[in-house]
């Protein structure tokens, strides 16, 4: 298909593997933050749950009616009960602070090199690059007697998503206008937004390492879910530029600014 497919399977390719259990490693800035809050949270409910078992295992060894024969009777401790309200309340806060900063570093797209356009259909990801007038393709996933070497089943599309390495790209997300709710994940660079008929959603990502990277619808779309997944591919910026250029080549701008004028002019 393009010089890129082919020839240059990359090394690095993130995509599920078997027994995982972990997150897939992360591949930008974004989701190395969501990494390191997992982890921190995973810390706080380890010594959480561990302390409710330390508590339940003393009562259950020393407050059994056989080893406690006359219970006591106290049915208030102020210090305590303020204790459990208000330790609580603080671990809350620990995890709130990181939490809205992560929200917001995902929600606040900095200023993009580069800008997508992708469109969830029934059932697979249209994309377009309005940087490069006329740049537009289908990404259908590869049925398995089309699989490469090196091509994942089920993840592989006949068109990747080509974007250049560290840069900043902002993936602009929506639905066919009829079609349904479909959504945009790319899990190691913690992506996921969601494809809305008739409303433009955004997310962005920064790609530090060049490869393949592999995603899936994530919103329970209808009959072909499971079957249209999302697959960039990261490379330098020359070999970036040279996509771009066998892409383009050849290629009339669009008349769709003509067109959208037009039909403006006469709905009114
Ligand atoms: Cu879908």
């Amino acid at each position: 298909m393009t010089m890129l497919s082919a020839g240059a399977i990359p090394a690095l390719a993130q995509q599920p593997e078997p027994w995982q259990i972990g997150l897939q490693s992360a591949s930008t800035p974004v989701m190395e933050s969501i990494t390191g809050f997992h982890n921190f949270l995973l810390v706080i409910i380890s010594l959480v749950t561990l302390f409710v078992l330390v508590l339940l295992t003393i009562c259950i060894v020393k407050f059994n009616s056989k080893s406690n024969t006359t219970p006591s009777r106290t049915s208030h401790n102020t210090i305590l009960e303020v204790a459990w309200t208000v330790l609580p309340v603080i671990i809350l806060v620990v995890i709130a602070i990181p939490s809205f900063r992560l929200l917001y570093f995902q929600l606040e797209t900095p200023e993009p090199d580069l800008t997508i356009k992708a469109t969830g259909y029934q059932w697979y990801w249209g994309y377009e690059y309005p940087d490069h007038e006329g740049l537009s393709f289908d990404a259908v996933m590869l049925a398995d007697d089309e699989l490469q070497p090196g091509d994942p089943r089920l993840l592989a599309t006949d068109n990747n998503v080509v974007v250049p390495v560290n840069k900043i790209v902002k993936v602009l997300v929506t639905g066919d206008p009829m079609g349904v709710i479909h959504s945009w994940t790319i899990p190691a660079f913690g992506s996921k937004v969601d494809a809305v008929p008739g409303r433009m959603n955004e997310t962005w990502f920064k790609a530090t390492k060049t490869g393949m990277y592999y995603g899936q619808c994530s919103e329970l779309c209808g009959r072909d879910h499971a079957f249209m997944p999302i697959s960039v591919q990261v490379v330098e910026q020359a070999e970036y530029d040279a996509w771009v250029s066998e892409r383009t080549a050849g290629l009339q701008p669009r008349d769709d600014k003509k067109k959208f004028a037009q039909n403006t002019l006469g709905s009114e």
